[in-house]
């Protein structure tokens, strides 16, 4: 299959590319390198240096070149382009590369960024739902047969009094049934941002009949595929500060730094969360069973969750466990979200298909707490406490 991935120099995109190539498939990796830009905005460095996306690439492709005897299949092609300010280049891409999916990660990724201030909610707005238009439109543009699979949020649902389905609920109203969008009530402009880029998603399978996989996707923990191990400088980014390290990456790397893990309000909100290794798998499956033409199929992705306090638990042992004192700090919450809530939600529909789930074993913190210390000399302790307010 040709497989064409927007976002692909980030810590999801890069990850997935060299996985599908090794499987076989035709990656091509298209970027706009903006992420590294919004690190130097907000001082924020990964953990370990990461080379540019021009250096993975052609050390990828020279690994794969001697490994295979330069078979083709497993080089990749990389294409700069900003997808939401470039639609005509981004059709230029897709009608050269001609691919069968396209895997669509090209997005602030960050709550906390989002909430920064205006210029910050505008541009996530701006830039995640006007680069899924144009994904949209260059689909339409070159071949509706195109599969778009594109990254979700588990946080587009919020946490309602009421079991979360997979994308869709069955609704009885006044004695009349019909089979709605889940109704979303997400906790920041950039998860916001996810929700309307699903509402225009399904409008353009639903009037052009295109096909599009919505992967709501839970909180990515982990440091290594078995890709990225292949060579240091194929390494993803790793982030542990408040705007973009995800809860259990910061608490792991708190622990190493040993200071207090960051809890925020009462710990008691829950969340799904899901391994590096679990996501590339899940593209990898949605990618392989194409939704139906007109079908806009969404599927839940993480695998278990936990209260946050219970991650700090699990995290705390671990560090004990490893000789180091480890302690908690329930500090005031600086996002708006409900703390005690009920959340069930669904995610059957990627195990269904194959997925065989990596938990979060006491041996998996281990291994990603051995390879955070690696690097504990570069930890920024400034980079820690969270500074961005939701309430202004
Ligand atoms: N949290 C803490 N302490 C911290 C950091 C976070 O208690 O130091 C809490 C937050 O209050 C929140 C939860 O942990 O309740 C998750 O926060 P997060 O920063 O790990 O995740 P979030 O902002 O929701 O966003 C991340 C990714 C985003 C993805 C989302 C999936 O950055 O791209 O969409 O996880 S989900 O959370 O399921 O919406």
């Amino acid at each position: 299959m040709r497989i064409l991935i927007l976002g692909g120099d980030g810590y999801l995109g890069w990850p997935t590319a060299m996985y599908l190539a090794t499987k076989g498939h035709k990656v091509g990796v298209v970027d706009n390198l903006a992420k590294r830009k919004w690190e130097a905005e907000v001082g924020s460095s990964p953990l370990w240096p990461i080379s540019s996306l021009q250096e993975r690439i052609k050390i990828w492709n020279e690994i794969n070149e001697v490994e295979f005897q330069c078979n083709y299949q497993h080089t990749m092609e990389m294409f700069v382009c900003d997808i939401a300010e470039n639609r005509h280049l981004l059709y230029k891409i897709i009608e050269g590369f001609k691919p069968d999916t396209i895997v669509h990660y090209a997005e602030q990724p960050s709550a906390p960024y989002s909430q920064m201030d205006a210029q910050a909610c505008v541009y996530t707005q701006r830039n995640n739902v006007l680069g899924t238009l144009n994904v949209l439109m260059a689909v339409l543009h070159a071949d509706k047969s195109i599969h778009i699979v594109k990254l979700g949020t588990m946080g587009e649902y919020g946490t309602p009094n009421i079991d979360i389905e997979e994308g869709w609920l069955d609704v009885t109203h006044k004695g009349r049934t019909d089979k709605v969008l889940y109704p979303k009530k997400p906790g920041s402009w950039y998860h916001l941002s996810k929700v309307h880029d699903s509402h225009n998603l399904e409008f353009a399978c639903r009037t052009w009949g295109i096909r599009v996989t919505d992967l709501n996707q839970g909180v990515v923990y982990g440091t290594d595929t078995n890709e990225t191990l292949l060579n240091d400088r194929l390494a993803t980014s790793f982030h542990y500060d408040a705007i973009f390290g995800t809860v259990l990456n910061r608490f792991i790397t708190q622990a190493v730094e040993g200071v207090p893990l960051t809890v925020y309000g009462t710990g008691t909100q829950t969340r799904g969360l899901i391994n590096i290794r679990d996501t590339i798998r899940c593209i990898e499956l949605a990618c392989e069973t194409p939704a139906d033409a007109g079908t806009f199929r969404v599927m839940n992705q993480f695998t278990e969750q936990f209260s946050i306090m219970q991650l700090a638990k699990r995290v705390q042992a671990v560090a004990i466990k490893a000789g180091v004192i480890c302690v908690m700090n329930t500090i005031p919450n600086p996002r708006v979200e409900k703390e005690n809530h009920y959340y069930n939600a669904k995610h059957t529909a990627l195990t269904n298909l194959g997925l065989i789930p990596h938990l979060l074993t006491d041996d998996v913190l281990l291994d990603i707490y051995k390879q955070v210390e690696k690097h504990k000399s570069n930890i920024n302790k400034d980079m820690i406490q969270p500074t961005v307010k939701w309430r202004q």
